[in-house]
């Protein structure tokens, strides 16, 4: 096996049972002591209040250079940790672009000065954006894995396409590709460390998990956070793995390691595991000192195994460098820290006018008029799907315009993947001959599976961290996963991913990665027995997040044109499908073909009228539309009804249009009155149409509590038709 370096840095090759040469002992340990300088420079740095934080891999740099070296930069895939100096500069990261990131400068190419240091993205490394999350990586590992697998197995995904997001998603993958994904031990105490393990061992992804053992997590001992203390003891029935447990304070022992485990993965054989046991030569970070919690001899015994002063000994003790080499080399070197320290303090601030770029991507806009299909004559013809019929055929129900909706783009898209919990037909698909299949919980991914096979879509794990985690992954490499959350009440476990990572990516990484996947989820009450846990609603803690856009369709028509856009677009989408609405009467609509399409914030009118506004979405619509109806027959009162359609982006022009109009507003949703969605319409209505208004601006939402079991009680905690009547008589009396 040759030596598989990275760059030009290491030139000659050796074989795995020979021994490294001279020179590429000495490219080791200038890598190794770069780091250590760099990260020197910065604790100076931070001492003068030139940069705001650090966080050093000192103590971590022999087994860095180690994974670094034994992979391939720009052709293996990095999901690093927040520690990571040395991996990254043996992945051929440049000190000016790492110090730039510490004074966050605006020429930061890895976040614009968004990020703390250490925190870096590249592209042409394949280095996708850092998270100070710990673990939520190794999840954008595994999908990044099973995308490079689905793009080598089925090239033509790769092609460049038009008209979606496609258009600025470029692929790139290699049949033997690895990826290599790091933390720290304390880490894999987090439940989506087991998660990553668990799909990595299943589907014997080629994922490299390299933890970097310190012996604590801040002030926590590595006991604490691990039963008996050692992680490779717990990990060792995964089956599939290649497991390594070593000197992580050796750079040679390390490069043969992660060689070892890159062949195992390259092959085919599934993932590898590399537990080194490091240092921590400096406190956690340079707001921690450890003599808080650490005795003496301990630091002194830990000193000992410093990897850089046992690397130069090494150099010394065989020859290969003499004291006046090894003091040349170690001043080119931080000549190389400082300077492009003094580089990066020159460089310009970031733009306060740019602060909100890149929240949502820049190149694709779903609002614009590419997805209005809807005042068009959309062009129709096949598909459909199972659910689908021909344009202009008998009403369908929002599950039917979903499922061909789905149908429809993954006929035309082959990026597309959906897998959620029960989404398949039959996991066990030789079954499938004699069963009709499951096809999701409410049937919504009914025939999928079917129709695309079990590589297109597929049951995860009953793990909702790990369905987001890994679209974050697919989307990196240019795929489209359109996800399941079975209930919205189950999303929690994914928020992590959903608030940190999904829709944080592009404006972290200064657009040079972006999570734009779909995440479809059944939402809501009004079921009758659904209960606390499959009944709540809770969209505005979603609309409080930049970069997510919030969906929440009240009718067939609407959820099939917004999906589409939802998939088409190059922003992640939090899809609310209401329950109650998927069959009813209410809102069916014929299938209007394969390219219908609605553009994202644009309410619609659902009723037009001329004494009140009432601005609404959801399964409030059919109600409010009931009570609007009563209203007008039994009360002369002439109710306008705003469904807004999408919640983030929302039309405020259709708002702002209609209260001037009738000069009263109510804003109605089912989830609860305090803080919910339209706390912050109310007030916004307030404040810009102050002087349009007649009367107090109305909130209608359910009681402040969860919504209950037993009919009686979940009808009074929920919004009623009576409800809305009584409010619209009350804002009718002003
Ligand atoms: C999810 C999450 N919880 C808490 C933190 C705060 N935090 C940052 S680093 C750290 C300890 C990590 O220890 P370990 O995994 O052993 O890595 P090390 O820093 O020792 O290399 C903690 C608790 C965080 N960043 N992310
Ligand atoms: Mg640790």
């Amino acid at each position: 096996m040759g030596l598989a370096v990275s760059g030009a840095r290491v030139p000659d090759s050796a074989g795995a049972s020979g021994s490294l040469s001279a020179q590429q002992l000495v490219e080791i340990y200038r890598l190794m002591y770069l780091s250590r300088r760099l990260d020197d420079r910065e604790i100076l740095l931070k001492r003068q209040q030139k940069i705001f934080f650090q966080i050093s891999a000192a103590g971590h740099e022999a087994l860095q250079v180690g994974a670094g070296l034994a992979l391939r930069s720009g052709y293996d895939w990095f999901f690093p940790y927040y520690r990571d100096r040395a991996l990254c500069l043996a992945l051929g990261l440049t000190p000016d672009v790492m110090m730039l990131q510490a004074v966050g400068a605006g020429t930061d190419p890895s976040s614009g000065g968004r990020q703390m240091p250490t925190h870096w993205s590249s592209r042409a490394m394949h280095l996708v954006s850092t998270s100070s999350s710990t673990t939520t990586q190794l999840l954008h590992a595994v999908g990044c894995a099973e995308a490079g697998r689905y793009f080598s197995r089925h090239p033509e995904a790769a092609e460049k396409a038009e008209g979606d997001y496609r258009a600025f998603n470029d692929v790139s993958f290699h049949g033997d590709e690895v990826v290599l994904t790091c933390l720290g031990e304390g880490s894999t105490s987090q439940g989506e460390f087991w998660e990553a393990m668990n799909t990595a061992s299943n589907q014997k992804l080629p994922v490299i998990f390299c933890v970097e053992d310190n012996g604590y997590a801040i002030s926590v001992p590595v006991e604490v956070n691990t039963p008996g203390g050692n992680i490779s003891k717990l990990v060792a029935n995964f089956p599939n793995f290649y497991f390594a447990e070593i000197d992580g304070t050796d750079p040679e022992i390390c490069l043969r390691t992660f060689q070892a485990a890159a062949e195992h993965c390259r092959a085919g054989l599934g993932p590898a595991f590399v537990h080194g046991h490091c240092v921590r030569a400096y406190s956690h970070s340079l707001s921690d000192d450890d003599r808080l919690y650490r005795s003496t001899a301990e630091r002194e015994a830990d000193a000992l195994r410093d990897p850089i002063a046992k690397m130069q000994m090494r150099l010394l003790r065989e020859g290969i460098l003499t004291e006046a080499q090894i003091n040349e080399l170690e001043q080119s070197q931080d000549h190389l820290a400082a300077e492009a320290a003094e580089r990066a303090l020159e460089a310009p601030l970031p733009e306060v006018s740019e602060i909100l770029k890149h929240v949502y991507s820049e190149d694709l806009d779903p609002t614009g008029p590419m997805f209005d299909h809807e005042h068009a004559d959309a062009p129709g013809g096949a598909g459909g799907g199972k659910t689908g019929s021909a344009k202009g055929s008998e009403p369908r129900t929002m599950a039917d315009l979903i499922n061909a909706c789905l149908h429809d783009e993954m006929r035309r898209d082959p990026r597309i993947v959906v897998y959620g919990e029960d989404v398949a037909d039959a996991s066990r698909e030789q079954v499938l001959s004699e069963v009709k299949g499951k096809g999701g919980v409410f049937k919504l991914t009914a025939g999928l599976q079917t129709e695309f096979g079990s590589e297109r879509v597929f049951n995860s794990p009953l793990a909702e961290a790990n369905i987001v985690g890994r679209a974050v992954g697919y989307a990196a490499r240019g795929m489209k996963p359109v996800v399941e959350i079975q209930f919205f009440d189950y999303i929690w476990p994914a928020m992590h991913q959903i608030h940190n990572e999904l829709a944080l990516m592009r404006w972290r990484s200064h657009a040079t990665w972006a999570s734009p996947a779909v995440i479809r989820v059944p939402i809501g009450g009004y079921l009758t027995g659904g209960a606390i846990y499959h009944s709540q609603c809770g969209e505005s803690i979603f609309t409080h997040i930049p970069g997510l856009r919030v969906v929440f369709p009240s009718n067939a028509l609407d959820a099939n044109g917004l999906l589409r856009t939802a998939i088409r677009c190059d922003d992640p989408v939090l899809f609310l499908e209401h329950k109650r609405l998927y069959r009813e009467t209410f809102g069916r609509a014929p299938y209007p073909g394969h390219e219908f399409a609605i553009p994202f914030g644009k309410a619609k009118i659902v009723r037009p009228g001329t004494h009140m506004t009432l601005v609404t979405y959801g399964a409030v619509v059919p109600r409010a539309l009931q009570a609007a109806e009563r209203a007008q027959r039994e009360h002369g009162i002439d109710v306008e009804i705003i469904d807004l359609r999408t919640l983030s982006p929302y039309d405020w022009e259709a708002i702002a249009k209609s209260v001037r109009k009738t000069s009263r507003v109510i804003v109605a949703h089912e989830d609860m009155i305090s803080w919910g969605y339209g706390a912050e319409i109310a007030a916004r209505i307030a404040d810009e149409l102050f002087e349009d208004l007649d009367a107090p601006v109305k909130r209608i939402g359910s009681m402040d509590t969860f919504v209950a079991y037993q009919p009686v009680i979940e009808d009074a905690i929920l919004p009623q038709p009576e409800t809305i009547l009584k409010a619209i008589m009350g804002l009718k009396a002003y």
